[in-house]
């Protein structure tokens, strides 16, 4: 598995975007343009129907050495055999997750990577102190991905990204034409969903994203 401190380009595989029949195809995309760590996030859909989407992409995942990370229902981790789980700050605690989504493999236990949203500086370092193995950090700009969401702006990246002891992804309406404001606001790492996944290319549009990513390290 690509070490998660490596990681630069975080891809959503949302299905708010991604029509069902096109999960393995987008999954695919996903992987060859470099997505470093990849999430599946359905929201409203039921444990069934999410243990059957994930299990139509973990193989494409597992060849890849790209972490599969379940947004929310960290129980499913184990069953589906996926990386992790990431939880909101409504959601479980970041020990909770963790003790749900273990699980024992051969007799030892695969300690499962637990991703925290966060949306200021105090819920950032409270999730890494509470032990997130990475944190999301926005939305930096007003995103329809996650409506109703008062967006942050880039002012706080800078020292959330001084303090930080894990890797932080900034999240929440980041473009093309904005990566480089978000960079120079002193941000490493990013997830972008809408766009990425409206690509008409998406493996072409994760390269470039994640070139830019690369180059700026
Ligand atoms: N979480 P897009 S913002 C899923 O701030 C999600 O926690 C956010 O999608 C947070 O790249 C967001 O389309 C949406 O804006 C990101």
């Amino acid at each position: 598995m690509k070490p998660l401190d490596e990681a630069l380009l975080y891809g959503i595989l949302d299905l708010g975007y991604v029509d069902p029949s096109d999960l393995e195809r987008v999954t695919a995309a996903l992987l060859d343009g470099g997505v470093d760590i990849l999430q599946l996030r359905a929201k409203g859909a039921d444990e069934e129907l999410i243990e059957a989407y994930a299990r139509r992409v973990i193989g494409l995942t597992e060849a890849a050495g790209v972490p599969l990370i379940l947004n929310d229902h960290p129980q499913l981790v184990p069953s589906i055999g996926a990386q992790g789980a990431h939880v909101g700050q409504e959601d479980f605690s970041v020990d909770d997750a963790r003790w749900r989504a273990g699980r024992a493999l051969a007799g030892e236990v695969v300690l499962p990577i637990i991703g925290k949203s966060t949306h200021s500086v105090q819920q950032a370092a409270a999730a890494m102190e509470a032990g997130a193995d990475y944190i999301g950090f926005g939305p930096l700009y007003a995103t329809p991905t996650k409506p109703g969401k008062a967006a942050i702006g880039l002012q706080e990246i800078a020292q959330v990204q001084a303090a930080a002891t894990k890797p932080v992804f900034c999240i929440g309406g980041i473009k093309r034409e904005n990566l480089e404001a978000v960079l120079d606001a002193g941000a490493k790492r990013v997830v972008i969903v809408s766009q990425m996944l409206g690509s008409v290319d998406i493996a072409r549009y994760a390269s470039e994203v994640r070139a830019i990513l690369a180059a700026r390290r």
